[in-house]
């Protein structure tokens, strides 16, 4: 009975793997640093709320300091919403809406570390557009197969 229970919590853990949030490196391997086109990294990419952003990048060097419209435009931290330099900062996308990032190095904004992204109010995987489609089709159908395993399991447990 152990190894069947075993079975249920896998299956069930990949269903929820599935339907969960996506976390981006900004930047890819390339990271968070001088020299990016965050903006061209954004492009085709779908964020909604839930998701994690990764900045990496060597700490004391750069900063990532969330933003509002007016302080990305103008490269501006000055009335920063958050700011953190620790060389690897990690933000949870909350809220819907656009969200914006610079470096608050005096500038690295101006030459490019600067990123907005557009958040959906609607989990990432319930999707039906874009990117998300392709998950939006296997969660429902690795539901199914969670539901049938367990149920094939119930019978074997009680026969
Ligand atoms: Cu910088």
């Amino acid at each position: 009975m152990a190894n069947t229970l075993a079975l249920v919590v896998l299956l069930v853990a990949g269903y929820a793997a599935l339907a969960s949030a996506t976390t981006y490196t900004v930047g890819d391997s390339q990271g968070w640093t001088t020299g990016g086109d965050y903006n061209n990294w954004a492009r085709g990419k779908t964020f909604a709320v839930g998701d994690k952003l990764v900045f990496s990048y060597v700490n004391k060097a750069h900063t990532v300091t969330e933003v509002n419209q007016s302080g990305y435009d103008s490269c501006s931290g000055t009335n920063a919403l958050s700011d953190d330099d620790s060389g690897s900062t990690t933000v949870t996308l909350t809220t819907p809406g656009t969200h914006y990032f610079i470096c608050n190095v005096p500038g690295h904004c101006a030459s490019g570390m600067k990123l907005a992204v557009t958040v959906s109010a609607t989990p990432s995987g319930s999707t039906p557009t874009g990117g998300a489609a392709g998950d939006a089709l296997k969660a429902p159908a690795m539901g199914a197969l969670v539901a049938a395993a367990t149920g094939a399991l119930i019978k074997l447990a009680m026969s």
